[in-house]
């Protein structure tokens, strides 16, 4: 058998086609096989206001996002798809966002499609290039390769967008935890400002 006509990475047989009903309306995935969840307890560190998010977290811990997936192998080849919806809410000023991350493969690229929701793309790379794209309904961010992705929720109802990226990219999260990115996204009064980050702002005494 030769590559032409055996597309498995491993070797194997060729997956079967499938397909799965996701509700553009309604931004969700009908049954997903794998669901991640992090509470504002997964999130110390990562905010400025680090008594703000203990607060919040004393007062129920409430949820920030899922990921909804249909996990395909992590090979080559394999597009992975999921669902991030993100809810809206307020640490201190700074608007709920997840983790964000490179790629452990870091020259792979990602495709977000957002379904509902208002909010920022905030970017980054290795050698300092920083970016913050708009996210609504309709529009599409493209993450290019090597650049490492935060997205952040400005508005008042879930932050929800379909993504697309190469199966084997991995998450790598490391430089993210302890050197966050360029841009905070703050809300105050109702006003969304995009906030430069300075050396002693993403840890606050
Ligand atoms: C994966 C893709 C998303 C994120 C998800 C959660 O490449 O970008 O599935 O994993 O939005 O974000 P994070 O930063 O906590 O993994
Ligand atoms: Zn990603």
């Amino acid at each position: 058998m030769n590559a032409h006509n055996n597309p498995s990475a491993a070797g194997g047989a060729p997956m079967t086609p499938w397909a799965i009903e996701i509700d553009l309306l309604e931004a969700t995935m009908r049954m997903p096989d794998r669901l991640l969840v992090r509470r504002a307890s997964d999130m110390r560190g990562y905010y400025r206001d680090a008594a703000a998010l203990e607060h919040l977290i004393a007062a129920g811990d409430p949820l920030h996002y899922e990921v909804l997936e249909k996990p395909v192998p992590e090979e080559r080849g394999h597009l992975m798809v999921c669902i991030s919806r993100l809810q809206p809410g307020l640490v201190g000023d700074e608007c709920f966002m997840t983790k964000g991350h490179f790629h452990a493969v870091p020259a792979t690229g990602e495709i977000y499609l957002c379904l509902r929701g208002t909010g920022f793309m905030v970017m980054k790379t290795a050698a300092g290039l920083k970016a913050a794209v708009p996210m609504r309904r309709h529009q599409m961010v493209y993450v290019p390769p090597w650049w490492a992705h935060r997205s952040i929720n400005t508005g008042d109802e879930p932050l929800v967008s379909f993504c697309v990226y190469p199966a084997e990219a991995g998450h790598n999260y490391g430089d993210i935890a302890t050197a966050g990115f360029p841009q905070r996204i703050l809300r105050r009064g109702g006003a969304v400002q995009i906030v430069e980050e300075t050396a002693n702002f993403s840890r606050p005494a």
